[in-house]
């Protein structure tokens, strides 16, 4: 008898989870799933799982493919199981593709093709919406985003999108998707566009997937210009639609937790912000040849600022900048200075000089510390006039950290929450209105930024 096992979450069941179990029955004699609990979803940082594994259990055990089903509830019990239960089999879908070859050692590994072009459930009493997510972009954050994607129940990647169809294709099949070239076909195949595209490409892609209805994630900086932002977020109010811009940091769990803390009083009276994130970059990379929207400034700064607008506002007095420019005249390294009523604050950001990349707050009571890199917070300190008394603070930061914003994203669609607090409309609008007051001051003119389509 050949034994077959598979795991899963399994939430808000599907035709891909379906299919899996269907071929995975077919590749052997007695079939095991095993469904995830919410413990190690937790752990394993798979998000916004909606079902309880009673009833993720109970949809495994309708299809009637399952001979055994026992729950998976830590790292490592793939393995221990294969031996237990002298497993002849281990299949998975080929999202996962190389991730169990060291299971190859213990019984043969099958990956099994994923299903493309998952819309909605199968459950008869609800049929929740997988919200189909279409990719705008193919350069290497649309190659992140992806891996974190899947590891958010109710969203199914479908597509991506790029008007050279053949650098579409390229990326459609390393990642088992559908590639478009046409940007029309494209909408009407997904319901939820994320754009990551050169900066210069955002808001004319922004404004395109708003007017085709669809709601938005756009990779920071949004936009560049003021103006541009508020007419982006007017056109998705108007058409009930949600617009995010996609800081990571801002929905990440240990920076909402420094946040948090921050306002509470621990540490007094805010007065003063300073937020510093350096990258070396090659000057021949995108970011430092980009003679009209590169720079330190535009790549870094929304990380940076990020801190300085939730903790004082928009309401700064002053605002100066400073940089460094390489011959190019783009910025290697640029000093922001704030002036608020009731405060000052710093962002610096290089590309080209490398500095200690840390944020520190500084209040009347006491200080909270986030060394580098702050901006993937997982790790913070908080300080007090007694220097016994440090309390030190962590929080899981998993992958590269855009499966939180895409859950936020989500959970907003599904109208379970109707205004992000981590990151505002106005938030995003006072970004653009910084990004576009230092492009003017540096020279170089934003002309109505934009691509004809
Ligand atoms: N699947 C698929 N096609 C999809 C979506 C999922 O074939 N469009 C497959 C997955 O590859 C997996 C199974 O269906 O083999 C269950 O998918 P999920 O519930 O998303 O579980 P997952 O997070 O992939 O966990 O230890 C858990 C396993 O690693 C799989």
């Amino acid at each position: 008898m050949t034994k077959v096992i598979t795991y899963g979450t399994f939430d808000l069941f599907h035709e891909g989870h379906y299919r899996l179990l269907q071929r995975a029955k077919e590749l052997g004699d007695y079939l095991i799933v095993g469904v995830t609990t919410e413990a190690y979803d937790k752990a394993r940082g798979k998000l916004n799982v909606v079902d309880p594994l009673v009833t993720r259990i109970e949809n495994v055990k309708r299809t009637g493919f399952a001979d055994e089903i026992i729950v998976e509830e830590s790292e490592g019990q793939k393995f221990n199981d294969i031996k237990r239960l002298g497993i002849d089999i281990f299949t998975v879908g080929s999202d996962w593709t190389g991730v169990f070859d060291y299971l190859k050692d213990y019984c043969k590994v099958v990956y099994l093709e994923r299903t493309k072009n998952i819309s909605s459930t199968m459950l008869r009493e609800k049929n929740s919406r997988i919200q189909r997510i279409g990719i705008i972009g193919t350069g290497r954050i649309a190659g992140r985003f992806i891996p974190e994607a899947k590891l958010v129940s109710g969203v199914s990647t479908q597509g991506v999108y790029n008007p050279h169809r053949e650098s579409a294709e390229c990326f459609a099949r390393r990642w088992e998707i559908d590639a478009y070239g046409n940007l029309e076909d494209f909408f009407s195949a997904v319901d939820v566009v994320y754009i990551a595209s050169p900066h210069e490409t955002h808001y004319t892609y922004c404004k395109e997937a708003l007017e085709h209805g669809k709601h938005v994630l756009c990779e920071k900086p949004m936009v560049l210009r003021q103006a541009q932002a508020d007419e982006l977020f007017q056109c998705a109010k108007e058409r009930d639609l949600i617009l995010f811009e996609g800081i990571k940091t801002a929905y990440c769990p240990g920076f909402q937790k420094l946040l948090g803390i921050a306002c509470s009083g621990s540490i007094g009276s805010i007065r003063n912000v300073e937020a510093c994130f350096t990258k070396l970059e090659s000057p021949d990379s995108r970011e430092l040849t980009d003679r009209r929207w590169g720079g330190s400034f535009t790549e870094l700064g929304s990380y940076c600022m990020l801190p300085i607008l939730k903790l004082f506002g928009k309401e700064y007095t002053n605002i100066r900048f400073d940089s460094i420019n390489g011959e190019n005249g783009l910025d290697l390294f640029t000093k922001v200075s704030l002036r608020y009523p009731t405060g000052m604050a710093t962002a610096t950001c290089g590309l080209g000089v490398k500095s200690d990349g840390r944020l520190l707050i500084a209040g009347t009571r006491g200080y909270i510390v986030a060394e580098a890199p702050w901006w993937k917070t997982a790790y913070f300190e908080v300080h007090h006039e007694d220097p016994g008394k440090v309390q030190k603070y962590s929080e899981v930061f998993l992958g590269d950290g855009l499966r939180y914003e895409i859950c936020d994203f989500l959970s907003m669609i599904n109208g379970r929450e109707h205004n992000s607090f981590k990151l505002t409309r106005s938030d995003s609008v006072t970004l653009a209105g910084m990004m576009e007051q230092f492009l003017e001051q540096s020279g170089r003119q934003t002309e109505e930024g934009g691509i004809t389509l």
